[in-house]
Formats: structure tokens, sequence, C-alpha cells
């Protein structure tokens, strides 16, 4: 099988999901380091992502962008078991809980949040305080609402799938904010399948630092 490419950088919890899949999958991969945002503009990457976002993958000439993507992608190419149930309802839970990764979850918390206390202090942009403050109730109910599908040990039933693993990245990078901090504290069951899934060799072997010295 082919290297998969994956551009971006480790500090994404977009990013770390895409390479955390190969790993599940035990697809071979091989990060392509972007450490400048700069980059996101280059003509190289916009042909990879037209949107000038991370993560693009390469496999081959296969291009793609959009983390579900890349994340059904892996499912489908690589070993099993699959990350994704085969019963319908369990299947449209999973979908469920992507969706509200990406349209409440990144838009409403990780982003503002995790940016403005982790992104900002290292480039040293300023610090959006307010933008902080603003996105807490966001973020709180976001942490309520996934907790509430957690019926049985994962987010859509019993086995764990593409939305344990893109949502566990996305709450990693908000648990090492102050505020992500306290949140996840208001929410024991959450915390506990988060502790849960990034024990996972996957999640372990991207955690941001070690994705950096891949
Ligand atoms: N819908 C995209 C979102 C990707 C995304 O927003 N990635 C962030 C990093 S977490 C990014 O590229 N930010 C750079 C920017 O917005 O300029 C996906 O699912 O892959």
């Amino acid at each position: 099988m082919e290297t998969l490419v994956i551009h971006g950088s480790p500090g994404s919890p977009y990013v770390r999901a895409a390479v955390a899949v190969m790993v599940e999958k035990r697809l071979p991969w091989r990060l392509a380091l972007m450490t400048d945002v700069a980059l996101l503009r280059e003509p190289a990457h916009l042909a990879r992502h037209p949107f000038g976002r991370m993560p693009a993958l390469e496999h081959g000439d296969f291009v793609l962008h959009e983390t579900q993507a890349i994340l059904r992608y892996a499912d489908a190419i690589g070993e099993p078991p699959p990350l994704t149930p085969a019963e319908p309802r369990a299947a449209a839970r999973m979908n469920q809980a992507l969706g509200i990764v990406d349209a409440y979850l990144f838009e409403g918390a990780t982003k503002p949040i995790g940016f403005n206390r982790l992104v900002a202090p290292r480039i040293g942009a300023p610090v959006d305080e307010q933008a902080v403050a603003k996105a807490l109730p966001a973020a709180r109910h976001c942490l309520v609402v996934l907790e509430s599908m957690l019926i049985g040990d994962y987010l859509a039933g019993g086995m764990f799938t593409l939305a344990d693993l893109l949502a566990a990245c996305h709450l990693a990078m908000l648990a090492r904010t102050p505020e992500g901090r306290d949140l996840l504290a208001e929410r024991p069951r959450l915390a506990d399948w988060l502790a849960r899934v990034e024990a996972r060799p996957s999640l372990q072997a991207t955690v941001p630092s070690r994705l950096m010295a891949a």
C-alpha cells in the first residue's frame, strides 16, 4: 500500500484525527509538517485544499480534504475492525456526533478557546479574552449534548467509531486549556470517556509533541 501523506501541523485536532485514524487502521502514513500558517495560502497547498485549511491528504494521485472524508476513506481502505457501525441507527448516531463536532464544538469551542489559550500565546498573537468568555456557554452546551449521547461506552453505542476519534481530538485540545478543564470537570462521564479514548495507542501516538517528532 502506498504511503498516505497528511499535510498539516500537530497542534490541529483535525490533523491529529487524520493521523490517528491511519494508526487505528494500520495504514502507512507520513506527516508533511506545515510549520507556518502562511503555507496554507501557497498555491501548492491550495491545489490540495481549495479552502486553505488542514489537513489535506495525498494518497498517490488521489487528493482529499475535509477530515470526515479522510476518516471515512481510511476506514474503507484500512484493516478491520471497521470504525463505522453497520447498524443504521448506530451509524446515524455516529454521523450526528461528527456533525456536532464540526458545526458546534469546533466553531463554538475548540477554535475560539483553543486558539486564544494555546495558539495565540505561542505565535505572539493577541489573546481575545472576550472571545473566550463568549464561547463558554456554547462549549458547555456541546459537552452536555455529547455526554448525553454516551448511552453505551461510546458516542454511537457499544463500539468505538470515527466520532469518538474526532470528538476526542477536539476535547483533548480543549482539556489543555483552563476553561476546558473546568468544563470537563462538570461532566465526569464525558471526562471518563475521554480518558478511555485518549488511552488508545492511536491517540497516544498522536499527542502533538509526539507528532511533531514523527
Ligand atoms: N472542515 C475542515 C476544517 C479544517 C480546519 O478548520 N482546520 C484548521 C486547523 S484545526 C485550519 O486549517 N485552520 C487554519 C485557518 O483557518 O487558516 C475539516 O474538516 O478538515
